[in-house]
């Protein structure tokens, strides 16, 4: 028996890794019935078999799960964001915020293509960043591909598992590329019949990359908030979160309630209106879905 982690997982097949080497295995058919799921990340034990694949007997407890991507024990995501190409949305900025603290994972904020941008837009762009550091998140901000930010990237990625988030086109296979030549991803949007952006990333796999782990995925494939109940939406937006101490009643949800702190801070400006128009706007949203049997 030996133990290792599932680096990548291909029809039916996990390749786990164990002292610098990938070993092909199969998962022990006991676990279709006892729904276990080994997934990308997943610490197993297995049993090496001479002639044959080795067989995962054994997952190990996980510290976190992300449905889609299917993806175990992730530390952080890391949250690519163009600021053209496709522009720059806010409410999308918000949504991942929300759904990635829903998971208890750390965001990081990157921002590429500022070099394709006119001044105009990066310098409104630049003041929309400023609120979202000085509320706690990290942004980092890129101005071309080659640009000397990769270095500072690098430590944040030490040690840690990291799952790439952002729409199609933001650079996130670029992103990496840059981080590791030697992977060779495809960039670029393959449109298909529909229009819609086809991901040329097709499994979920971790690559070893600055010292930690990355996942090169499609990213969250949904963004929906399915698994957030209304009352705690309120914990996913941090100043809101905070600001919600001082509310006069304790349910206090910052919609109407009389004494909200929430919303006399966004009347003072000191809580961005936009980021309250979202907590609203997602707040409906979860209100409005159809109860589940
Ligand atoms: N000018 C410029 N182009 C970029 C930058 N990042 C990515 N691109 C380009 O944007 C396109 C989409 O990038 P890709 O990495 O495939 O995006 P992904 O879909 O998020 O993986 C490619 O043509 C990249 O060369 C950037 O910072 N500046
Ligand atoms: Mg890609
Ligand atoms: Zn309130």
């Amino acid at each position: 028996m030996a133990e290792g982690q599932i680096r990548k997982a291909i029809s039916g097949f996990y390749y786990v890794e164990h002292e610098g080497q990938l070993i092909q295995c199969k998962s022990r058919g006991v676990f279709r019935l006892k729904k276990i799921n080994p997934l990308v990340g997943d610490t197993v034990t297995y049993v090496p078999d001479g002639e044959n694949d080795a067989l995962i007997t054994d997952v190990h407890p996980r510290k976190s799960e992300l449905v889609r991507p299917p993806i175990a024990n992730v530390d952080q995501a890391l949250l690519v964001f163009s600021v053209v190409e496709p522009d720059m949305s806010l409410r999308l900025l918000d949504r991942f915020l929300t759904v990635i603290e829903s998971h208890q994972l750390e965001p990081i904020i990157y921002i590429s293509k500022e070099d394709l941008a006119d001044d105009q837009t990066v310098e409104a762009n630049e003041s929309n960043l400023t609120y979202y550091q000085n509320i706690g998140y990290t942004v980092l901000r890129n101005r071309g591909n080659d640009d000397p930010l990769l270095e500072v990237l690098r430590p944040y990625l030490n040690d840690k598992t990291t799952v790439l988030a952002g729409q199609s086109g933001v650079g996130k296979s670029t992103l990496l590329n840059t981080l590791l030549p030697e992977l060779d991803l495809k960039t670029g949007v393959i449109s298909d019949a529909l229009g819609r952006g086809k991901h040329t990333t097709r499994h979920v796999e971790l690559m070893e990359v600055a010292g930690g782990l990355v996942a090169d995925t499609p990213g969250f494939s949904s963004l929906d908030f399915d698994h957030i109940e209304k009352e705690e939406l309120r914990n996913y937006f941090l100043e809101i979160s905070e600001a919600g101490e001082s509310c006069k009643f304790r349910g206090c949800i910052h919609v109407k309630e009389p004494g909200c702190a929430v919303k006399a801070q966004v009347e003072e400006g000191i809580i961005s209106e936009s980021r309250y128009k979202n907590y609203l706007l997602f707040l409906q949203e979860i209100m409005d879905r159809k109860p589940r049997y």
